[in-house]
């Protein structure tokens, strides 16, 4: 048992690999098979990759936007690894590297970032929903997939959703929880806590202690975990969905983790923090850390690791030049297409209006 041992408001952090990678607290190491283990590693390196890349075709004016997940992989591939193919994930907009591990395409993930709306169309069996930027409506989303879970398959079918350090201070997010707590619905919340929410910093936004505590005010369990350990998120996260799965209802974790890149392609984040700050965070990197893991298992070696890289790099280059032929925004209809199934009054409204628009300019 670890839910419990760590008191969320004492900043009892829950670790199981030291900064190097080292185990510290071989009571807890989880029992994870080879080829799962594999396929973490793989797909936080396929995260990376991607992250890198989509950056810097954003910088050569080939990308629009992205918001890089660079530093939280493991935050996000801890919580995957641990649940089942059929669980849900409620997204925020950081979470390309628990989509990739749950089956998402990275051709949709690009195309999103694209403008393109196929992106947000996975396949039919790959339980994720939309990426979503109004901060904190996830947690509704997921808290009603849960209830919808309880109701009708007794709680057998997790939801899982993210939320950033900002966005746990916004009511959709208590309310989320909260609607999940009072119904005992199979639900996970992680906490990415990066310490930044674009320039404000986790100190400003916050008085509370710690972000793991906000669970106490609705009555479930919440841990602080060192968001960086693969390993302490997998084993967490593997608890707190036997909980869901018995009908006890949802967990709250908050993963320490770092943002190490800018917060989108928009953002400079020299204007508001020090060099030193991430040059630190530098050296608490997941992927070095699960590198070391894997090695100490004879898992890995960096034979393995540089025909790895080779690989990816070409899947990640020739996933970008189909999403690059494809472009963005196809047809003004498929940005409605998938909003509701009737059109609310008001959208069908701004869709008209678009078309005119588009109808005016056409040629001009
Ligand atoms: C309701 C709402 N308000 C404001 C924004 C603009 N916005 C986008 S990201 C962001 C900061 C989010 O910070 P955090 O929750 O820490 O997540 P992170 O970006 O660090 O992953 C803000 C204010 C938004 N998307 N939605
Ligand atoms: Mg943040």
């Amino acid at each position: 048992m670890i839910l419990g041992k760590f008191d969320p408001q004492k900043k009892q952090r829950f670790a199981i690999l030291d900064e190097k990678g080292k185990i510290i607290a071989p009571e807890y190491e989880p029992k994870i098979d080879e080829k799962t283990l594999l396929k973490m590693y793989r797909t936080m390196k396929l995260a990376r990759i991607a992250d890198i890349r989509a950056l810097q075709y954003q910088r050569q004016g080939r990308m629009l936007t992205f918001a890089p997940v660079q530093g939280q992989e493991a935050a996000q591939i801890g919580t995957m690894a641990a649940l089942d193919k059929n669980d849900w994930i409620s997204p925020a907009f950081r979470e390309h590297a628990a989509m990739l591990y749950h089956n998402v395409p990275l051709e949709n993930i690009y195309l999103y970032w694209f403008g393109n709306e196929r992106g947000s169309r996975v396949p039919d069996d790959v339980n994720v929903l939309p990426v979503n930027i109004p901060i904190g409506s996830q947690y509704g989303h997921a808290s009603g997939l849960a209830y919808a879970s309880k109701v009708l398959k007794n709680n057998k079918q997790i939801a899982v959703t993210y939320i950033g350090d900002g966005g746990t201070s916004h009511g959709e997010f208590y309310e989320g929880l909260n609607f999940a707590a009072t119904y005992d619905s199979p639900m996970i919340g992680i906490i990415q806590n990066n310490q930044w929410a674009i320039s404000t910093p986790r100190r400003k936004a916050t008085k509370a202690e710690t972000l793991a505590q906000k669970a106490v005010a609705v009555g479930v369990p919440g841990i602080q975990v060192d968001g960086n350990d693969v390993l302490a998120m997998y084993a967490v996260v593997k608890e707190a969905a036997e909980r869901a799965r018995k009908g006890e209802g949802p967990t709250l974790i908050e993963a320490f983790t770092y943002r190490l890149g800018p917060h989108t392609t928009s953002d400079d984040p020299t204007i508001y923090r020090k060099n030193e700050e991430v040059e630190e965070w530098k050296k608490k990197d997941p992927l070095i850390r699960f590198k070391v893991y894997m090695e100490s298992k004879g898992l890995w070696d960096d034979a393995k690791e540089a025909k790895l890289d080779e690989e990816l790099e070409a899947y990640v280059k020739t996933t970008f030049e189909k999403v690059e032929k494809e472009g963005p925004i196809v047809t003004i209809d498929e940005v409605f297409d998938h909003t509701f199934a009737t059109l609310t009054d008001e959208l069908k409204e701004q869709k008209e209006y678009l078309k005119q628009i588009a109808k005016e300019t056409a040629g001009k």
